[in-house]
C-alpha cells in the first residue's frame, strides 16, 4: 500500500515511464552530429523523409539499420514473396490459415454494424460504418520475427474490410528478410511490402514517397491510419504524423501482472513470467495473496530459466523489470490492477470471475488456469497489439472497429422539420446565427 512500492512497480511495469512524455524527452542521442532528445531526432527524420522523400528514407535506412538499398529495392518483389510462400514449412502454413481463421472470426463477431433510429415524422437518422481505404502495418523486426504481427494487424483489417494493406519492416533477418514473414503477408494476399522500418518508415507512409511525376506512384503510398508495435522511434514518429494520418496507439515494452494464489502451480506462475520477460524488455509482475508461493516461484524462476535458449536475454529483463509481491487480499490485489493498468492481466487464482468483477483497467484479460498470455498473443483472436505503459486507463486494444470511419446521416421529413423549427430558431438566434434560423423558416413558409 506504500507509495513508493507503487511508484517502484509502476518504473518495473513501464521502465521507460510513458512512452511518448517520458523518454522521448530523457537522454540525448547523436544521430545528426549533435546531441538531440529521440524526439528531435524523430521530428527531423519525418520531416527530412517528408521533403526529400525516397532518398531520405534509403540514407536512414543505411545510417540506423545498416542496411543500403537502392530505391527499387525497397519494395519486396512479388516473386519473392510468392517464392517465399512456395518454401515455406506447409504445416507453418496451415497454422497461419487457422490462426487467421480464429482472429477473423472474432474480429467479425464485434464489428459495428450500421444503426438507425426512427423519427417521429417518418425521417431517420443513421449511423453507417465504412472501412478505411488503405492501411499501413508496422512490424518490428529487431530482436525476433514477427509473422504473429502481421496477423493481429492485418486479419482486424481484413475483417472491416479494409482493401489496401501495406506492411513496413526494417530490412533485417528479423524483419523485412524474414521468409517465414513474407510467407505470411503472401498468405494473407497481402502484396505490399517495404523494406523500411524506424521513423522513416512511419514518415513514407504518413507522406508518401515521391508521390509525384517522375518517379510516379510506385515507390509507397501515403496511408490513412499506421497501426502496429515499434521501437521508440517507431513510436515517437507516430505521434509526430498524427493528424496527418490516424494512428492506433503508442505502444511501449510489454508487460503482464500475474495474480496467483494457493491454487496456482508455481512451474504455471514462473512459465507465465518468464515467457513476458522473453521479450526483453518486458515486464513481469506476480502479484498474490499466498505468501509460500513466492519462495516456490522464485525457485522455479532459477530453474526454468536455466533450461532455456533465451534464459539469459528473459533473466536480465526479469532483474530489471520483474517482481514477485504480496499483498493481503484479493481485494487489495483487484486495487493494485487498476494503479498500474497493465497490457496483460493474467488471473491465474481461483474464480478469477469474481476478481475481475472488481477491476476496470487492463489490455487484456487471461481467465484461470489455462489461458496463458501466448494464447493471446497468437491464437485466441484478440488483437495482441495492445495499450502499454499504464495506457490502459484510457485506451482499449486494436480491434477491427479502429479501422471503420462512421458517417451520420441525417434525413429530416417536412414534418420532423416543423417539430423542430422553433428550437432551433431561437439558438441559432441565440448564437446571432440569424442565416441558419432563415435558413429552417424558409422552407415553413
Ligand atoms: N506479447 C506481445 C505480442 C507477441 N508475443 C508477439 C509474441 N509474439 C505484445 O502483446
Ligand atoms: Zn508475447
Amino acid at each position: 500500500e506504500s507509495l513508493s512500492a507503487l511508484q517502484e512497480l509502476r518504473h518495473k511495469l513501464a521502465p521507460d515511464g510513458n512512452v511518448v512524455s517520458d523518454a522521448g524527452r530523457r537522454k540525448t542521442i547523436e544521430v545528426f552530429g549533435e546531441p538531440l532528445t529521440p524526439t528531435q531526432v524523430v521530428e527531423r527524420i519525418c520531416d527530412d523523409v517528408r521533403d526529400r522523400g525516397v532518398e531520405a528514407a534509403l540514407e536512414y535506412g543505411e545510417k540506423l539499420d545498416g542496411a543500403r538499398l537502392a530505391a527499387d529495392e525497397l519494395r519486396v518483389p512479388a516473386e519473392e514473396l510468392a517464392a517465399a510462400h512456395a518454401a515455406a514449412e506447409p504445416e507453418f502454413l496451415e497454422t497461419v490459415r487457422r490462426l487467421r481463421a480464429n482472429i477473423l472470426r472474432f474480429q467479425s463477431a464485434i464489428l459495428h454494424t450500421d444503426v438507425s433510429v426512427d423519427l417521429p415524422g417518418g425521417g431517420s437518422l443513421r449511423q453507417r460504418y465504412l472501412p478505411l481505404e488503405r492501411v499501413g502495418l508496422c512490424v518490428p523486426g529487431g530482436a525476433a520475427a514477427y509473422p504473429s504481427t502481421v496477423l493481429m494487424t492485418a486479419v482486424p483489417a481484413q475483417a472491416a474490410g479494409v482493401k489496401e494493406l501495406a506492411v513496413v519492416a526494417p530490412p533485417t533477418k528479423f524483419g523485412s528478410y524474414n521468409t517465414d514473414l513474407l510467407a505470411t503477408c503472401h498468405e494473407l494476399g497481402i502484396d505490399e511490402v517495404y523494406r523500411v522500418g524506424g521513423a522513416q518508415a512511419v514518415a513514407a507512409m504518413a507522406y508518401g514517397l515521391d508521390p509525384s511525376p517522375p518517379q510516379g506512384e510506385g515507390i509507397l503510398r501515403k496511408v490513412d491510419k499506421i497501426v502496429g508495435p515499434g521501437n521508440l522511434f517507431v513510436a515517437l514518429a507516430k505521434r509526430h504524423v498524427y493528424g496527418t494520418v490516424d494512428i492506433d496507439s503508442i505502444a511501449g515494452p510489454s508487460e503482464v501482472i500475474v495474480i496467483a494464489d494457493q491454487s496456482t502451480p508455481a512451474r504455471y506462475a514462473a512459465a507465465d513470467l518468464i515467457a513476458q520477460a522473453e521479450h526483453a524488455p518486458g515486464s513481469a509482475v506476480l502479484v498474490t495473496w499466498h505468501e509460500p508461493l513466492i519462495e516456490a516461484v522464485a525457485e522455479e524462476l532459477e530453474k526454468q530459466l536455466a533450461e532455456l535458449s533465451r534464459g539469459e536475454l528473459a533473466k536480465q529483463s526479469l532483474e530489471a523489470f520483474g517482481a514477485l509481491i504480496t499483498v493481503g487480499d484479493r481485494a487489495q490485489a483487484a486495487r493494485l490492477c487498476d494503479e498500474l493498468a497493465t497490457e496483460h492481466l493474467h488471473l491465474a487464482c481461483e474464480q478469477p470471475q469474481q476478481l475481475l468483477d472488481q477491476i476496470r483497467c487492463a489490455g487484456a484479460v487471461f481467465m484461470g488456469p489455462h489461458s496463458p498470455v501466448p494464447v493471446g498473443d497468437y491464437a485466441a483472436g484478440p488483437s495482441h497489439v495492445l495499450p502499454t505503459g499504464a495506457t490502459a486507463r484510457f485506451a482499449s486494444g486494436l480491434s477491427s472497429n479502429d479501422f471503420l470511419r462512421s458517417n451520420s446521416v441525417i434525413e429530416f421529413t417536412a414534418k420532423d422539420l416543423k417539430a423542430n423549427a422553433e428550437d432551433i430558431v431561437r439558438i441559432a438566434e441565440k448564437e446571432s446565427l440569424t442565416a441558419h434560423a432563415a435558413a429552417v423558416s424558409v422552407r415553413l413558409e
